[in-house]
């Protein structure tokens, strides 16, 4: 784990959660959007806040990147902790449209004709994305990397759902390095904020620890869990050709391979987070 602090909470964020806030009055429905593989890491410890008095819809966005097992589990506990709905989502699949519209549409205990929901949840979730799928159209701007969205808007879906897009929130976690790391793998925090070898180090130590035949799989190399990091690294580099000039193995294009891989899900369908070891927030 490294020693550098990221800025957790910058100014930008402050004003989001303030716009959100300004906002919450018209609000019927919050739809938390969270990235399937780190549900604990992705929490607004502010949601219950925004949810009161309001339904609150949870969707484990990303899905078809997580492990399908700890999404059940996942849901479960989101579900015993007060959530009125938790739907595993892939946003990028349109046939799943029709499941988020019924969930959101059954979250109507007042029975009104339109329902405003407001998306929320960290940059890269997907917010955009499910937006877009919500809608049938691409309304809204969507990329692979964190601060995409810049300002609130809102867009009208099908079946009377009124949509608040809102830029991605991290939320002030200062004491949760850790969490800061795992956002940095999906790619929810800019990983050019932390220096790539040392989150590519704590990533592969995660896979060797956890997935080590996912590794041998996709770089066809063979993995000790008891052996250190860097010499897995060797490995890689020398069975993809990852050489400097001079002959040594180059690091930091391993170390890019290795974060790409992982946030294009070459390395499978894998959850950092997992539902039973991390410590609950109740509503
Ligand atoms: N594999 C997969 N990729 C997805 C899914 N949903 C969204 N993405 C991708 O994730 C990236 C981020 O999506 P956005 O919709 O821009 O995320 P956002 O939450 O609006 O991000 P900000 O506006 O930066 O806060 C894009 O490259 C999407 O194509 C999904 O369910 N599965
Ligand atoms: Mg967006």
């Amino acid at each position: 784990m490294q020693e550098q602090l990221i800025q957790w909470y910058p100014g930008h964020m402050k004003k989001a959660d303030r716009q959100i806030r300004e906002k919450l009055k018209l609000i019927d429905v919050v739809v938390e959007v969270l990235d399937a593989r780190v549900p604990y890491a992705g929490r607004n410890p502010e949601i219950a806040d925004y949810c009161r008095g309001k339904q609150h819809v949870v969707v484990l966005n990303k899905s078809d990147l997580a492990d399908p097992e700890q999404t059940r589990a996942w849901t479960e506990r989101f579900l015993k902790e007060g959530a009125d709905a938790v739907v595993a989502y892939t946003a990028v699949d349109a046939g799943q449209r029709k499941k988020l519209t019924e969930t959101i549409r059954s979250c109507n205990p007042k029975g009104k004709n339109e329902l405003r929901c407001l998306i929320v949840g960290i940059p890269n979730a997907g917010k955009s994305t499910i937006i877009n799928s919500l809608v049938g159209k691409k309304k809204t701007q969507i990329g692979n990397k964190p601060g995409v969205t810049k300002g609130q808007q809102w867009l009208q879906a099908p079946d009377q759902l009124a949509l608040l897009d809102t830029p991605g929130i991290l939320w002030p976690k200062f004491e949760d390095q850790e969490a800061a790391i795992h956002l940095a793998w999906i790619g929810s925090i800019k990983d050019t904020l932390f220096e790539k070898e040392n989150i590519a180090g704590d990533l592969m130590n995660f896979l060797i620890e956890n997935y080590p035949g996912r590794l041998e799989e996709l770089y066809g190399i063979t993995v000790d869990p008891d052996q250190p990091a860097w010499t897995v690294f060797d490995a890689v580099a020398e069975k993809r050709g990852l050489l400097r000039k001079g002959g040594e193995f180059d690091y930091l294009r391993t170390s890019e391979m290795l974060l790409n891989d992982f946030k294009n899900g070459r390395i499978g369908r894998i959850t950092i987070d997992r539902a039973d070891d991390k410590t609950g927030e109740t509503e």
